[in-house]
């Protein structure tokens, strides 16, 4: 059977999540674990909140609390709006965590014993007027490679490019705004030069990558890669094992990847087969800016350790932006998550129109206007329509009974109708299969606008009063298209698609390991009956869309969590 791990980065849990980590990471992950479960893979979809390292030691130091508290109640955050949004992680762990700290420290030892960490001298920023050393993100400055001027010390968010501390240019303590100065201390590193060659090799073998995460990984490589160190001075992480080091702590990149690991490993006894099962495959599912270190720096760890599998797939996705700018908290620009559950919008609805954005290729955009006008027309007009008014006729109409026709007494628009959802249901699981989530939930829908036309054409409003026979096989094929529906939209729209089954009267849910096998067959019952219709979403109004704008772009203040 195929197997398939499914991860999605470790969000950074020094702030709440906003719609970019969302569309970024977490739903596309989501979308192909759940088609995954629905063809009846082996699934495990593993993720967790990334504790260490600086970004929360930065921010619980900011609002003055103990770190543990401020860990623990973010957590609750993060895991509270995952739920919301519906994202079906099999586990959502902790990089605090102990299994982690071990399984870190494990992984560590293996890798020095192969004989890949070497000790050096590390230049990094000091801060005079703090007293202290300056972690990558407590630093600021000007990018050697594209001039951007608001780069960590160890990474450009605009470029992606990786940095060391002593290239940045005019670097800013972001405690003080002083300049800090450089000094040397005694660090691990890891031989990425001595991985070099095997990296490129197996690059170029995962001919299924998107050619532009392939390319901008190969890049890397071709400017020539250094040990890179991994290890440093912070209080707050996963110590190093190693006499000497003993007030050091793992570099956060070292350790986060590792979470993968460990959340594997706390959820299930059976964990090696999705590390080491050579049949295994591997999909993580992550922004732009951590594809250097899923393409480059995690595999290396994994080839210098030895004992698991390399990714099978790294689904590196691009930025998602706000009304033609940067999300941002301060000017009250942007959709924020943590207001999203008190909003009132269906999380479908959001789902849906983050899908529409999943940027794929290039940046995307939240726009409201757009918003409101493709959940009208495309999910309440077009889908929500079509699943209602076959319902609702039949309910009404016929007596609420429908009975499936004949062979013999299909017509040739019946049997077009009929191939074209097997031809759709085809497309759809082969895109799904490469990925192509924007592209797969365009069929579906597209699936939707051909049910809708083919209700049209057979005018069933007509038919009931001449033919009623007729009326009956096309209003059960066109329940059968609900069906369809219902199985190949869930792993967009889960709620929605076991309302749907659930008014269609079919037994059991949705969610049925390996029904998506069935999806385009005629499988309602001989005869049947349906449930009362209900209405499956509201219409987006101009009023209502001004009340969510206002509450959701009102983002709380990390404080208030603490008050
Ligand atoms: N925490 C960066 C981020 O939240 C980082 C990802 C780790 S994935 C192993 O974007
Ligand atoms: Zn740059």
């Amino acid at each position: 059977m195929e197997r398939r791990l499914i991860t999605a980065a470790l969000p950074y849990i020094n702030n709440i999540p906003h719609l970019g980590h969302i569309v970024g990471s977490h739903l596309p992950a989501d979308i192909f674990a759940r088609y995954c479960r629905l063809k009846g893979y082996d699934v495990l979809f593993v993720g967790g909140s990334d504790e260490n390292g600086t970004p929360s030691e930065l921010a619980a130091e900011s609002l003055g609390i103990e770190i543990e508290v401020f860990l623990d109640k973010m957590y609750q955050e993060h895991k509270r709006i995952y739920e919301w949004f519906c994202i079906s992680y099999d586990n959502f762990s902790r990089t605090s965590r102990e299994i982690h700290h071990k399984t870190t420290q494990e992984f560590f030892k293996k890798v020095y014993e192969n004989g890949f960490i070497t000790r050096g001298k590390l230049k990094t920023f000091y801060c005079e007027k703090d007293k202290r050393f300056l972690p990558d993100r407590y630093v600021e400055g000007t990018c050697p490679k594209c001039g951007y001027e608001h780069a960590n010390a160890d990474q450009c968010e605009k470029c992606t490019a990786l940095l060391d501390a002593e290239h940045l240019l005019n670097p800013r303590c972001k405690i003080c705004g002083g300049t800090p100065v450089i000094k040397e201390s005694e660090h691990l590193f890891l031989r990425l030069d001595k991985l070099s060659d095997r990296l490129e090799k197996w690059l170029k073998q995962n001919k299924h990558w998107r050619p532009q995460v392939t390319n901008l990984a190969l890049g890397w490589i071709r400017e020539g890669l250094k040990p890179r160190c991994i290890t440093r001075d912070l209080k707050h992480g996963v110590r190093v094992p190693i006499e000497g080091f003993e007030d050091k702590v793992f570099y956060v990149w070292f350790d986060a990847p590792i979470g993968y690991i460990s959340s594997t490993k706390e959820k299930s006894k059976d964990w090696e087969k999705y590390w080491k099962d050579k049949k295994t495959k591997i999909y993580h599912f992550l922004g732009k800016d951590n594809i250097p270190f899923h393409t480059i720096f995690w595999p290396a760890m994994l080839m210098a350790n030895g004992e698991f599998n390399l990714p099978y797939q790294v689904v590196g996705l691009q930025y998602l932006n706000y009304e033609g700018g940067k999300f941002s908290k301060s000017q009250k620009r942007g959709v924020f998550c943590e207001k999203l559950p008190e909003s009132g919008i269906d999380a479908d609805v959001m789902r849906a129109y983050l899908t529409f954005l999943i940027p794929e290729i290039a940046d995307t955009e939240f726009k409201w206007s757009d918003f409101q006008a493709r959940i009208n027309s495309d999910i309440i007009g077009n889908y929500g329509n079509f699943v209602n008014r076959v319902l609702s006729f039949i309910y009404c109409k016929l007596g609420n009974n429908i009975e499936r026709p004949k062979e013999s007494e299909l017509t040739r628009s019946d049997k077009e109708f009929i191939r074209v959802i097997k031809e759709k249901v085809e497309r759809i699981g082969d895109l799904l299969e490469s990925i192509q989530l924007r592209n797969a939930f365009r069929e579906i829908l597209a699936l939707a606008t051909a049910g809708n036309k083919y209700f049209n054409e057979n005018e069933p409003w007509h038919l009931i009063k001449k033919d009623i026979k007729r009326a009956n096989n096309v209003l059960y094929l066109c329940a059968n298209l609900c069906r369809t529906l219902s199985i190949v939209s869930e792993p967009y729209l889960p709620n929605t698609a076991q309302k749907i089954w659930k008014q269609l009267n079919l037994e059991g849910s949705v969610n049925e390991p390996g029904i998506w096998d069935s999806a385009a067959e005629i499988a309602l019952p001989e005869t049947h009956s349906v449930n009362k219709p209900s209405i499956l979403f509201h219409k987006l109004t101009d009023a209502r869309i001004e009340e969510l704008k206002k509450t959701v772009s009102d983002a709380k203040e990390l404080k208030s969590y603490f008050e």
